[in-house]
């Protein structure tokens, strides 16, 4: 079957997570990317938070397949040749070094554009332009600066980060449309053009209701959040606990086990429609036409005591029995999943999400799949590249050199020391 990328090569300076997760997602959809890392280490990743020694980690596994790896050195003259002689034959250059960097290897986007006109230079940064424009970025940073962290949490806690990785794998997210649309725009233009996604921009989007929130805040207090009615709101939109981000009130209820299981919990919707069946299935009857229950404005001073009384009857279940009898009444729910129950959900495996992977120096290990599915364009996942894999390939296939020019560059240091083989 044909890919929705193919015939789309990609120059990959990326490392870390932001960069590395767009280059991932274009790799699955077809792109043939071509991962630059330097000779020695490659991206820090691979050394970090491992857990079998000499082993590349997870972390950089799990980012990095279906991509080749080339090792070059950026400020040696023969690498720079090889990086623009790749420049010359690649759709798109993606990278996300700290602000300045690619400039000081001498690749400005003058020079980019001069290269190569056609090339789409794409970007992650932390910032975009403004005060903090100059700064490195990492994930929970950008949570912070994006608005997240200060939404996130309890009322009387401090400001919280969240696992989802909204900063780097969600700044990746919206780099890969932003290329996939400078791709379908040269189409008609001839032209490249330069595509940036700062970290907090991203974030900000993601969390684009709690500037609803704060703006709804100058007109009352937000009914819906826990701190109504007898809390105090302030000038900025306070952390709202587990409550719904949406119309419909929500929260984390307890479920059967919930003492010794830190997972055995639900997510229960109080969506209106179903408010009757609600009341039905949790033992409360008169609450349908109790003027203090039966209409949802009447319920949000109550939600508080609602839930509890709710969760007298989800801890009488277990969250997978709740769900059963709840989704039976349409009752919007859903299980608080820990990652080892994630790891063995058989429909995770059989639609791809979740995949077993062989790596030939870490063995089988698990990683998520494209959650991108589509009818004419399937994803299969294949191991990350060792360091430099690829190098004499693509060298050979890509470049089309020859093997004298290949021995000089080598010669000159520019690959680094001797590549490893790749040993399947
Ligand atoms: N050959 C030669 N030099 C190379 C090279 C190669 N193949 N690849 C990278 N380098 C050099 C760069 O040129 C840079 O050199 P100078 O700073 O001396 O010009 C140097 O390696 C380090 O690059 P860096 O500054 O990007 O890396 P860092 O570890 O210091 O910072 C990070 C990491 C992520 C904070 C920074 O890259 C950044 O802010 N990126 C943008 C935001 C981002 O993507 N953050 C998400 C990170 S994931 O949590």
């Amino acid at each position: 079957m044909s890919k929705a990328l193919d015939g789309v090569k990609i120059l990959d300076f990326t490392h870390v997570q932001s960069g590395p997760t767009c280059t991932q997602l274009l790799a699955w959809l077809g792109a043939d990317v071509i991962k630059v890392e330097r000779p020695g280490g490659g991206d820090i990743t691979r050394g970090q938070l491992r857990d079998i020694p000499d082993v590349d980690s997870l972390y950089f596994t799990m980012l990095n397949h279906n991509k080749r790896s080339i090792t070059i050195d950026a400020r040696n003259p023969q690498g720079k040749a090889v990086i623009e002689a790749l420049m010359k034959t690649c759709d798109v250059m993606v990278e996300n070094f700290a602000p300045g960097a690619l400039d000081r290897m001498g690749f400005t986007w003058e020079r980019i554009q001069q290269i190569n006109p056609r090339i789409i230079l794409a970007s992650v940064k932390g910032f975009g332009p403004g005060p903090y424009e100059d700064c490195k970025v990492y994930e929970n940073v950008a949570q912070c600066a994006g608005g997240s962290a200060s939404t996130t949490g309890f009322d009387d806690g401090p400001p919280l980060v969240t696992g989802a990785q909204i900063g780097d794998s969600g700044t990746g997210l919206h780099l890969a449309l932003g290329i996939v649309s400078a791709l379908f725009q040269r189409v008609t233009t001839g032209r490249g053009q330069k595509v940036l996604c700062a970290m907090q921009d991203g974030v900000l989007n993601l969390c684009r209701v709690k500037l609803r929130d704060q703006q709804r805040l100058a007109h009352g207090p937000l009914t819906e959040f826990p701190q109504y009615p007898g809390g105090e709101f302030g000038e900025a939109v306070p952390r709202a606990g587990n409550a719904s981000g949406g119309g419909q009130p929500g929260w984390i209820l307890k479920c059967k086990g919930w003492e010794t299981d830190p997972n055995a919990y639900i997510y229960f919707i109080a969506q209106a429609p179903v408010w009757e069946a609600i009341c039905d299935v949790i033992g409360k009857p008169e609450w349908k036409t109790d003027p203090d229950y039966a209409k949802p404005p009447a319920r949000l001073p109550r939600l508080k005591a609602i839930f509890d009384t709710i969760e007298q009857w989800t801890m009488t279940k277990t969250k997978f029995e709740a769900m059963d009898i709840l989704n039976k009444y349409d009752i919007p729910c859903g299980p608080i999943l820990s990652m080892k129950e994630i790891a063995e959900e058989q429909s995770l495996r059989a639609t791809g999400t979740v995949v077993e992977v062989d790596h030939p120096t870490r063995g089988k290990y698990l990683t998520v799949g494209n959650p991108i599915k589509m009818s004419d364009s399937a994803s299969d996942v294949r191991r990350s590249p060792l360091l430099g894999e690829h190098t004499d390939e693509v060298l050979r296939d890509v470049l089309r050199f020859d093997e004298k020019r290949i021995a000089a560059i080598k010669a000159s240091g520019a690959l680094g020391g001797p590549m490893r083989a790749a040993a399947e």
